[in-house]
């Protein structure tokens, strides 16, 4: 596929983000592969920094058995996070912005040194800084939430807006912690960090390998999303949600 092609297939998904207005499934009706794919999601993330906003991190997607169950598709993914997407701890939401947001309780890593690349990422203490509770407010672009492999990576993975709560120093074990998911003080999901490749310190192993395939290193500061540990839940007006990580704390935000 031309490069003037895959541009414009970005600016679509671009487009559909800013008007908040649902699209086909344009990706994989244009026959776009994987790797095309995020190269389109490249050009959508560089739409974003033109217009001013700084790259800070990365996501991963469907690290998790009950997030590829949701949506249908089987392949861990990843996308970029920028500082426009974030929402502080306790901070407000306007679910007008968003075509169909659904939230997910997450856990956060701050990146301390990365790997060279093919260097084995060895302690994972050594390379982050801190962790914390997240909430990921995800959205897809396309009509009803579906998508197939190419669509959802070329639209940076759903990725929204995401709330990270306070940094904690890192325990000794991240790979059992139980995940509470809360609407209004009510809990709606619950699960273990163990969801989230069996231990989410594997989803960063992954990231920075699936991201180094596509040239893109995790640098110092950013924040890391590993991924959902539970299925994600519609958002309505009013509601009040939090996220609660076992010895991590919680993390809640806002719905207007
Ligand atoms: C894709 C993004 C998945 C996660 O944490 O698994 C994701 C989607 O579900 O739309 O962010
Ligand atoms: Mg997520």
């Amino acid at each position: 596929m031309e490069r003037a092609d895959l541009a414009e297939l970005a600016a679509r998904l671009d487009e559909a983000a800013g008007s908040a207005t649902a699209i086909p499934q344009i990706v994989s009706a244009a026959g776009v592969d994987v790797e095309a794919a995020y190269a389109i999601q490249g050009a959508l993330i560089d739409r974003r920094l033109a217009r001013g906003e700084r790259l800070v991190g990365l996501k991963m997607g469907l690290t998790s058995r009950a997030k590829m169950a949701q949506v249908g598709v089987d392949e861990v993914i990843w996308g970029r996070l920028t500082d426009a997407m974030r929402v502080p701890d306790g901070g407000q939401v306007d679910t007008t912005t968003h075509i169909h947001p659904r939230v997910e309780p997450e856990v956060a890593f701050l990146l301390d040194r990365m790997p060279e690349p093919g260097e084995p990422i060895g302690d994972f203490a050594s390379l982050v800084r801190a962790v914390a509770p997240a909430l990921e407010l995800i959205d897809s672009r396309y009509a009803n939430f579906r998508f197939s492999l190419p669509d959802v990576v070329a639209d940076n993975a759903s990725a929204a807006r995401y709330a990270i709560g306070a940094w904690q120093p890192v325990p000794a074990g991240l790979d059992n912690l139980g995940v509470l998911l809360e609407v209004d003080g009510r809990v709606v999901e619950t699960g273990s960090t163990a969801a989230i490749l069996g231990d989410p310190r594997r989803a960063l192993d992954e990231g920075v390998r699936l991201a180094g395939r596509h040239g893109v290193r995790l640098c110092e500061g950013w924040v890391f999303l590993a991924g959902a540990a539970t299925a994600a839940v519609p958002l309505r007006p009013g509601a009040h949600v939090r996220a609660v990580v076992e010895r991590l704390g919680a993390v809640s935000l806002r719905v207007r």
